[in-house]
């Protein structure tokens, strides 16, 4: 029997066989990394740009971020003279990865280069990497080795933005970088030019990730020109062909109309939506890139990410949560204390959490209540407030008579009863004390 082993074509309707794997359905948490040259600046106004913006943002008069290049650094220094300043001296992949796991997350989404173009692995199209430049190491092997050995059980994905803002051959703001105070040219850093940006850059080092890192997804970001037909080919092919497959996957942003999934920003989905989507947003307020104008008390709570993480799976999404480590390597406290307060959350709540599917109502009683299924086993309740001593659930939810009901971290049944159509739950101050966050009950 052949079926399903057919390669996949370069077009949009041999691609459009692919959907996202059953591992990315059901692992719900991500970690974003976005780390790059801008993570040495790491500025900008706060709540209200992207950190990781900072060259585009430091050319434009009318962006906070010119007067604070000029008046911090000078108006001789050059983007590029922040290269030699990333140095990732004290990058532990190993503490990062366990980081992750620790946080609850099942997979990883690193940037593997953002828009200012500088490669964090060892690129063969141009110099502007981070092995020739900057740390001289390849960050891109060093977390995925540190992430299969020591956190295996992660799944492993790399960012990848598909224009670069200053490439000699892909002039996407329409010009050369310059110096924005005196508007004169500045060269260029790392690059050649005179080849085909979409085939010798984009397609070039995007078949450089697939075949020597084995992502099992590709982040793709900004879309515009591109040669994404042949790429994802390539990459479904060479994941299925393996000795030993993978299961891979790919977002909306390549620039083509095929995609496994979509990718809300800063937002989420008002109700559910059927086909897969991954929100996306910072700990910080408005940055993924570090801002280190940003105070710990404007980071999202853990409350916040545990409310978010419920809203968005119960909708059938997964969320990437995004760090933005420092220039050397270290991840700020306030984002390790909130990772490992949502670990903490789920490794209680977790069972609700992972491999669940949403309930197909959207109900949400108002604004607190939540649901999640294990189909043929279990049916979950998260309220996001805390319950008084009864917790009334006036959608219509699948319980039976002898049917047991729980709260996640309280070890004793609790009484019910169906009245009027609402299910009514008796909580207990020790179950109510047990919970923190969100209360998570469980029906089965
Ligand atoms: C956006 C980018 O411009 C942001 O900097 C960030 O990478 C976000 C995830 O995607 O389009």
């Amino acid at each position: 029997l052949t079926l399903g082993t057919a390669d996949y074509q370069p077009t949009e309707a041999s691609l459009s066989a692919h959907q996202a794997p059953y591992w990315f359905q059901g692992a719900k948490f991500g970690i974003f990394i976005h780390w790059g040259v801008y993570s040495v600046p790491a500025w900008s106004p706060v709540g209200k740009e992207y950190a990781e913006w900072y060259w585009n943002h430091m050319q434009d008069p009318s962006n906070a971020v010119y007067a604070y290049h000029r008046d911090t650094y000078g108006e001789d220094f050059a983007y590029d003279d922040f290269i030699p300043r990333f140095t990732a001296e004290r990058f532990d992949p190993r503490a990062w990865v366990e980081l992750f796991r620790d946080a609850g997350a099942e997979y990883h989404v690193l940037t593997s280069k953002h828009h200012e173009g500088f490669a964090l692995w060892d690129t063969q199209v141009c110099d502007r990497n981070a092995v020739k430049m900057g740390p001289k190491r390849d960050l891109v092997r060093e977390l995925f080795e540190a992430s299969r050995r020591y956190a295996p059980e992660l799944h492993r994905g790399l960012y990848f933005s598909m224009p670069e803002w200053f490439n000699p051959d892909n002039p996407w703001t329409g010009h050369a970088p310059r110096n924005p105070y005196t508007l004169q040219p500045v060269p260029y850093t790392g690059y050649t030019a005179g080849k085909d940006y979409v085939h010798d850059y984009q397609a070039a080092q995007m078949l450089e990730l697939v075949d020597g890192y084995d992502p099992e997804i590709i982040w793709c970001d900004i879309g515009g020109a591109n040669d994404s037909l042949r790429v994802l080919a390539e990459y479904f092919n060479h994941a299925k062909n393996r000795a030993r497959p993978i299961d891979v996957t790919v977002d909306d942003r390549s620039g083509i109309a095929f995609h496994d999934f979509t990718t809300p920003e800063y937002t989420t989905y008002a109700n559910t939506v059927v086909a897969k989507w991954e929100a996306s947003r910072g700990l910080d307020p408005f940055s993924y890139g570090y801002n280190q104008a940003t105070p710990d008390s404007a980071y999202m709570t853990a409350q916040e990410v545990v409310h978010s993480l419920v809203d968005i799976v119960s909708k059938n999404g997964n969320f990437l949560l995004d760090i933005g480590p420092r220039a050397d390597g270290t991840i700020p406290e306030i984002m390790q204390t909130r990772l490992r307060e949502t670990g903490e959350w789920l490794k209680t709540n977790g069972e609700a959490i992972y491999d669940t599917t949403y309930w197909s109502r959207t109900a949400q009683l108002g604004e607190d209540l939540r649901f999640t299924v294990r189909p043929d086993e279990a049916f979950y309740i998260h309220s996001l407030a805390e319950p008084g001593p009864k917790l009334t659930v006036e959608a219509p939810v699948p319980v039976r008579p002898g049917d047991k009901v729980t709260m996640l971290g309280h070890d004793r049944p609790l009484s019910w009863t169906v009245t009027g159509g609402a299910l009514v739950i008796d909580v207990p101050g020790a179950a109510r004390r047990a919970g923190r966050h969100a209360w998570v009950f469980k029906v089965d």
